[in-house]
């Protein structure tokens, strides 16, 4: 089976982003943190329980999308070597791998995540349950993975960023993102992208403040693994999850609000900063999309667009367009 698995460790950035990044946040006016430290091994099983949570509706809703679409993609793609942007849950990939088995022999799945072994793990299962299957793994962060793609193993890639994990970037910092993508793939590849759609409050503000509070536990999960990886003192019972919609930004805002003026020290990084009380802190921003202005940042980055395949309600999308 090891054959058929194959991993690159590409050069990584951790010297340049790692701490920089929470100073700057941290010095900035509002106070921000990069939602990218959510996922430490405690925040990444917290994300998977709130995936199950009743009010969590994108992860499912998705889901439900891919099983009635993966195998019209596959039709409409042809022979695809599968690229994959982050490597969380395998249930997506297992839904487009089983359509593309349908419409070529072999099965080619380049995944590229930060974390080496959520990518041998979730590799050694999809390994066992796909015989045609061979997986070619680059353990780097999306930009860097992007640039050093080799050739592809199939005619055409299909790249799949799933999730509306874009949500978390900035209208800039999409349009950016969407710009290197077109750039590495190929003329005729395609491009995959999962995004939440902009819809009621009652239905968006209970998905990020959850009754069972794991969101709020996930939230404040950020301060522990700063404390870990950065001999931090943050009390992180002293700062309370806040989510709110900001509809002029179209996006979920996830605060963590000081409940009392605390100094809190980073020693690892010799930097030390003071939390007025009631004082928020941006963890995460988690924007929500129109289908519309989607298509068209899509089509300015080059691409052309195919389809968005959604749901009955129109909560989520999944957008196929081609380089
Ligand atoms: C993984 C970024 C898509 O924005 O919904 C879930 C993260 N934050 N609950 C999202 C998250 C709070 C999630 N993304």
């Amino acid at each position: 089976m090891s054959d058929r698995l194959h991993l690159t460790h590409l050069p990584s950035l951790t010297t340049e982003r790692d701490g920089q990044d929470v100073i700057r946040g941290l010095t900035q006016q509002p106070k921000s943190l990069p939602s990218y430290y959510f996922y430490d091994a405690a925040g990444s099983r917290l994300f998977e329980q709130i995936c199950e949570l009743p009010e969590y509706y994108p992860t499912r809703t998705e889901l439900g999308i891919l099983e009635t679409a993966a195998e019209a993609i596959a039709q409409l793609t042809g022979a695809c070597e599968l690229v994959e942007l982050g490597s969380g849950s395998d249930r997506k990939i297992r839904l487009l791998l089983s359509a593309y088995a349908h419409v070529q022999p072999r099965l080619y799945y380049r995944p590229i995540d930060v974390s080496g072994s959520i990518l041998k793990t979730s590799a050694m299962a999809l390994l066992a349950d796909y015989p045609q299957l061979s997986i070619h793994g680059l353990v780097g962060t999306y930009q860097v993975g992007l640039e050093h793609l080799p050739p592809p193993l199939a005619p055409r890639r299909l790249l799949c960023f799933l999730g509306s994990t874009i949500g978390n970037l900035s209208p800039r910092e999409c349009q950016t993102l969407f710009q290197q993508i077109h750039r590495v793939l190929r003329d005729g590849d395609y491009f995959l992208l999962g995004v939440d759609l902009i819809k009621d409050t009652s239905i968006l503000l209970p998905a990020y403040n959850d009754a069972q509070g794991v969101t709020a536990a996930f939230n404040r999960n950020i301060l522990h693994h700063l404390n870990w990886r950065f001999q931090g003192n943050f009390q992180p019972t002293a700062f309370s999850h806040r989510a709110i919609y900001n509809p002029i930004a179209q996006q979920i805002e996830m605060y963590l609000d000081s409940q009392q003026k605390q100094t809190v020290t980073l020693a690892a990084l010799d930097f030390q900063c003071t939390c007025a009380a009631a004082e928020p802190i941006l963890t995460e921003i988690s924007r929500k999309f129109d289908l519309v202005a989607l298509k068209a940042a899509l089509t300015a980055a080059g691409f052309r667009w195919i389809n968005a395949f959604t749901d009955p309600q129109q909560w989520f999308a999944l957008c196929l367009c081609q380089v």
